[in-house]
């Protein structure tokens, strides 16, 4: 970013109250490029906060559990702390306070992009603040520097027979890369529990730095000659993700800029969030806590709703050809709900409305490919599912989510392998969890384990 543009983007932020004014007289966190230092003056100060916060409200009562939401997945049932990012049903995700469209605003770009970077999204999940462009730059930097795979992992993926489904691929070599692990070195040798936030921190990166390289393999693996070209040090992480994938276009790279910043977190509860976050509490190290979220966002209620899209889309054309009629598309729509079937990319557990994430892909595709076919069909689905999921009277958000639009956008720039999909999703949602565990190591937060009941002892309970 030029820098003009960095002094236009100051200005902004301090007419926001974000940065204090220049000659403010502090020496802020953006003045120190290493993320290491900035946590670890902040650890402290959050730490007193919530010691103070927990002494003085700790047994302050915040809700009621019904027997419903013991049987109904636990919806609506306050039970977690999760910092970086927080859903309203309505408005949809803000990451540490900011809007989508915010984070497209304010978070820097590549060199002549115009989405924001994921590397500032990490860096504003972990500290809550909006980088500046040299701590951008220091974040890709590092990560380019900490990218080589494991010779053990790389021929793993080399071995797996091609019939072995991308995530499973994907969550095997995260769970190997565990060799790898500071924390789990440092936890052998017996290291102060205060200290384990910093050896988790170099899990992190480090993990989140390897997973377009492990991404980019079981991709080349599977649907190319299997030859992955090496981190070019010059480049982004989103920027060498898309050339180790193949793919030189640069509104690819532009694409996946958005897509991994879009798909990063989603709060706590949601079911890759939480298990990287319930596992994490075991103390098994962040590399086994990410695989074990990546098993869970690749089920079709989850992250795999990506490909579920594609699948019903690519049978909708196979049955009903190229232009479709409304009255036909209904029909299918129904045959679908009729058959026992979810409408992938429709619903969600806590948005009641259309989500940010399918909107700004949306605005995306919009600008970057008005008139693709497959762009309209979207279109044309979202005209009519909502009406027919309020008519049918059972989903509570008749909406569109994140998986609704993403394959459209992948398939438009020749990513047409859809079993594919939820790889993408998934190296994005480690800058997420892996943010959380960062911050779950810092507070010391304790094994999760809510108390479970029978229904025999639930009826006892409410007297029944
Ligand atoms: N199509 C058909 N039926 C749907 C539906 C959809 N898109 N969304 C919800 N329903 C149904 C549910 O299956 C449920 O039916 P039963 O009563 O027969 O069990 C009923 O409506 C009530 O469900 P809900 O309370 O509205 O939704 P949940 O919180 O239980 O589930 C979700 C949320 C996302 C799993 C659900 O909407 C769904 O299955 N959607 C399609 C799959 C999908 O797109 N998942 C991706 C979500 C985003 C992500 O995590 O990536």
């Amino acid at each position: 970013m030029s820098l003009v543009n960095t002094a236009a983007r100051r200005l902004l932020l301090q007419a926001r109250n974000v940065l204090p004014a220049f000659g403010a007289g502090v020496r802020n966190a953006s003045e120190l490029t290493n993320l290491k230092d900035v946590l670890a003056n902040q650890i402290p100060e959050k730490q007193t906060e919530i010691k103070e916060f927990r002494k003085e409200c700790g047994a302050k009562v915040i809700g009621e559990i019904q027997v419903d939401m013991l049987y109904g997945g636990m919806r609506g049932m306050k039970g977690l702390v999760t910092e970086t990012s927080v859903l309203d049903p309505d408005e949809g995700i803000r990451f540490r306070g900011y809007s989508i469209p915010e984070c497209q605003e304010l978070l820097p770009k590549a060199p002549g992009g115009s989405e924001p970077l994921p590397e500032g999204l990490f860096w504003l999940l972990v500290t809550g603040d909006i980088p500046s462009d040299a701590q951008v730059q220091a974040i890709s930097k590092e990560w380019n520097e900490r990218a080589a795979v494991p010779p053990h992992v790389v021929q793993m993926l080399n071995n797996f027979p091609s019939s072995l489904h991308p995530m499973s691929q994907f969550s095997a070599a995260i769970s190997a890369m565990n060799s790898e692990s500071k924390f789990a070195e440092a936890y052998a040798q017996g290291v102060h529990k205060s200290t384990y936030w910093e050896h988790t921190y170099e899990d992190a990166m480090n993990l989140i730095a390897k997973l377009p390289t492990v991404a980019a393999i079981i991709y080349r693996n599977l649907y190319r000659d299997s030859s992955v070209c090496p981190i070019d040090m010059n480049l982004d992480w989103s920027g060498n993700f898309a050339q180790m994938l193949g793919y030189d276009d640069p509104m690819f790279s532009e694409l996946m800029r958005l897509y991994l910043t879009i798909h990063s977190d989603h709060e706590g509860g949601n079911v890759s969030a939480h298990t990287v976050h319930l596992v994490g509490s075991a103390l098994s190290d962040p590399y086994l806590s990410f695989a074990a979220g990546m098993n869970g966002l690749a089920g079709p209620l989850h992250g795999l709703a990506n490909q579920e899209v594609l699948v019903w889309l690519t049978k909708l054309q196979e049955k009903l050809g190229g232009a479709v009629s409304d009255a036909e598309m209904k029909e299918f729509i129904w045959n679908t709900l009729q058959g026992g079937q979810v409408v992938p990319g429709y619903g969600h557990a806590v948005l009641r409305k259309t989500d940010p994430r399918y909107e700004c892909q949306r605005q995306f595709a919009l600008k970057h490919l008005p008139d693709d076919p497959m762009f309209q069909l979207v279109s044309q689905i979202y005209k009519l599912v909502p009406d027919i999921l309020l008519e049918q009277g059972k989903a509570k958000n008749p909406w569109p989510n994140v998986d609704a639009h993403s394959g459209v956008l992948l398939q438009y720039y020749k990513m047409t392998e859809m079993n594919y999909y939820t790889v993408l999703f998934g190296v994005s949602r480690a800058l997420g969890t892996l943010a959380s565990l960062i911050w779950d190591r810092a507070f010391g937060l304790p094994l999760e384990r809510p108390k479970s009941m029978s229904t025999e002892g639930l009826k006892k309970l409410v007297g029944r």
